[in-house]
């Protein structure tokens, strides 16, 4: 065996020690060690059997992690294979997506449904469930895609935030479960581990369970060539109670899972082991964390593993061990719906009610409410102001919406009146306060979605959606109802100036697949959008929001949402030579174009855009009209042209930016720009000309 690593170090500062040695692959202490590590060979096997039969994957993490993951499943996971979406189940979160056959193996193992052998014989082939990285919803059982490093713990965090935010409200009778992770080192490297780890330190989620495989390896080969993180100090300075494990010691590890269970801060376990863990050749080195192994490597393996059956073959006693250990956990199970069946009528229903993620019934017509006071009233306000105002009639009647924002509440708007804070201690509150953590915050997002229960919501300045963006691709990528309350979203937030003004930001959304990006004209759009963003069950709504202030520019009001068509017109002009698309702020400058035009016999139209997704989803007779055959277009838009031409053609005209911003009191800024009406007004008149 090469790679065998030095026995545990001295422990720092509040760390538990835990002492053992390392056990060969064939032996592992007395008979139930034995077992434990039977158990752990079939994974092992499956694992690179899969890799080796599809030729590519990731076999080092399923073989280093093997024992970790079996005295997991087999001593402290509480789950019922049988009832996957248990609502009180333990989540695991394998963060190392990359070791995908470990969670694949554990799943088939334990008898979930939804994955057989065949799937397993055709690892990362375009027909398997079983994807080159874990994919939520493919199996269940995959609590959430991961892959990208960093992610799955940042989302674990979300997850272990929901569980207490629910077991606040309904009890422990109802929500009482924990947040299991497997973490790599390439994992604890990214930045938003960082962000994720000080947020559940702060909060004391400590029933967060991290499991970090620490084998000291990376793809470019040991760690020490590019980290020297005192990992256990790392943890510990933010708020999390360590232990150090010999992951490839059975007992040693339940040793530590017990003492994580009742943990007063969330909880790390540095699992010492060794990547490969069986491989003759390649185990403790890069060698080990990818690619097939070959024929000798494997035959190898299976020696030294005492594992003499066929590919993809599991002994019976191994089968229906693994077998019992996914049927363990139904009498917890059951357990638990007889707690709910004793428990308060009212209070299981608002439990099922908030299960469901189906708004209230009422909420639709409140929402139109408030369009009809506004469209009567015409207020002149920013349009994360009139966020706040939809906002102002969901959370009330809505209880399942949880928010925040990364530091900026009272520029985001996203705290509504009566909304209390989530603190230390105390997580009855509705609102959270993620610091300045974009990217932690984006991902704690997903984590509450994923786990059920919540609608959250949060919000930073536009211009930082770059900082959150990993997160919300996988939000997009799993198809997860999450909304970003993004204000200040173009040049009109002045002053700041260039680094904080979003010139390509709207662009960069509009390319990612599956989200919705919402930019509304005024408080009519804006609570348009915002009905239209809970109403999408599957997928995140990006609300690309104003800081100054805008006309009602809807001044009729409707019951439709108008939006929900994605454009449309809203100016009209009789034999209309001219279209002017717009969105958001620029609207208004449209209006005015519209009415300059009109004042040298110019028919122009306006047609505003609040979202190009929906839009697009539209009928091609639906879209053709509102484009406006046979009429010359502008398009005016505080953002790059990146976009534009599909709707504007070969002989249209933008208005818009071309550059970086600059600093400014905004409308001189626009002026700068020539983002005016009367720009938009003389494109047009280009336009007509051809
Ligand atoms: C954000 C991100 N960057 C890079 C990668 C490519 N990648 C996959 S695994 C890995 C590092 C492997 O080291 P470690 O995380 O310790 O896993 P191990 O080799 O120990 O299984 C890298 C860089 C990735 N998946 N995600
Ligand atoms: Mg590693």
């Amino acid at each position: 065996m090469a790679g065998v690593p030095a026995a545990p170090g001295k422990e720092k500062g509040h760390s538990e020690t835990m002492s053992s040695t390392t056990p060969t692959p064939q032996s592992g202490g007395g008979t139930e060690q034995t077992k434990t590590r039977r158990l752990a060979n079939a994974l092992r096997a499956l694992s690179m059997d899969a890799v080796e039969n599809a030729k590519s994957g990731h076999p080092g993490l399923p073989l280093g992690m093997a024992d970790v993951a079996t005295v997991l499943f087999a001593q402290f996971l509480k789950f019922d294979a049988q009832d996957p979406a248990w609502a009180d189940r333990d989540r695991f979160v394998l963060s190392a997506g990359h070791g995908s056959m470990l969670l694949y193996s554990l799943l088939y193992l334990t008898g979930y449904p939804g994955i057989t052998m065949g799937d397993i014989k055709h690892f990362r082939k375009i027909d398997s469930p079983c994807a080159g990285h874990p994919e939520y919803g493919h199996i269940p059982g995959i609590e959430v895609t991961t892959g990208p490093l960093g992610q799955g713990i940042a989302h674990a965090v979300g997850m272990a935030l929901a569980e207490r935010i629910l077991n606040a409200r309904y009890g422990d009778a109802l929500v009482n479960h924990k947040t299991y992770v497997i973490a790599s080192d390439g994992d604890l490297m990214e930045g938003i581990s960082h962000e994720a780890i000080s947020l559940a330190g702060h909060l004391e989620l400590s029933k967060l369970i991290v499991l970090y495989d620490d084998n000291s390896i990376t793809i470019d080969g040991a760690t020490s060539i590019s980290d020297s993180t005192d990992t256990i100090e790392r943890f510990q300075a933010a708020g999390w109670n360590t232990i150090r494990v010999d992951g490839h010691d059975a007992a040693d590890v339940a040793r530590a899972l017990a003492w994580a269970q009742t943990s007063d801060k969330p909880a790390l376990l540095a699992c010492k082991t060794i990547i490969g863990f069986g491989l003759p050749t390649r185990a403790g080195t890069q060698k080990a964390h990818s690619d097939a192994p070959g024929a000798e490597e494997i035959a190898g393996a299976r020696k030294i593993l005492n594992w003499p059956y066929e590919p993809f073959v599991i002994p019976e006693d191994i089968a229906s061990e693994w077998r019992a250990i996914g049927a363990a956990g139904a009498s917890a199970h059951a357990a638990w719906t007889r707690r709910k069946s004793e428990a308060d009528p009212a209070l299981v229903a608002a439990f099922d009610a908030a299960l469901s993620g189906d708004e209230p019934v009422g909420l639709d017509a409140a929402l139109i409410d408030l369009k009809r006071t506004v469209s009567t009233e015409k207020p002149s306000v920013a349009t994360r102001k009139a966020s706040e105002m939809a906002l102002d009639v969901i959370n009330a009647m809505w209880p399942s919406t949880i928010g925040g924002s990364a530091d900026l509440t009272p520029s985001n708007n996203t705290k509504t009146k009566g909304m209390t804070d989530i603190v230390t201690g105390d997580f009855a509150g509705r609102y959270v306060h993620f610091g300045v953590r974009e990217h932690g915050m984006a991902a704690a997002l997903n984590g509450m979605a994923l786990h059920g229960g919540i609608f959250p919501y949060g919000g930073t300045f536009m211009v930082f959606s770059d900082y959150a963006r990993p997160s919300i691709r996988l939000a997009a990528l799993m198809g997860i109802r999450v909304g970003y309350v993004m204000t200040h979203d173009s040049i009109g937030l002045g002053e700041d100036g260039p680094t904080h003004q979003p010139v390509e930001h709207l662009a960069a959304m509009r390319a990612m697949p599956n989200i919705n990006v919402f930019r509304p004209a005024d408080a009519v759009e804006t609570a348009e959008c915002w009905a239209l963003t809970l109403a999408n069950k599957k997928g995140p709504s990006f609300l690309a929001l104003t800081r100054q202030n805008l006309p009602t520019v809807r001044t009729v009001h409707t019951d439709e949402n108008l939006s929900a068509r994605g454009a449309y017109e809203l100016a009209s002009a009789p034999d209309a030579k001219v279209t002017i698309l717009a969105t958001g702020s620029e609207v208004e400058l449209a209006l005015k174009a519209r009415d300059l035009l009109a004042a040298e016999n110019i028919a122009a139209r306006v047609v505003s855009m609040p979202c190009w997704e929906l839009f697009e989803q539209q009928s091609a007779t639906y879209r053709d009209t509102v484009l406006g055959p046979g009429t010359a277009k502008v398009a005016v838009e505080a953002g790059v042209r990146l976009g534009w031409d599909r709707y504007i053609g070969p002989n249209g005209a933008f208005v818009g930016m071309h550059s970086f911003g600059a600093s400014g009191p905004y409308k001189d800024v626009y002026l700068h720009f020539g983002i005016t009406p009367q720009s938009v007004a003389e494109a047009a008149k280009s336009a007509l000309k051809g």
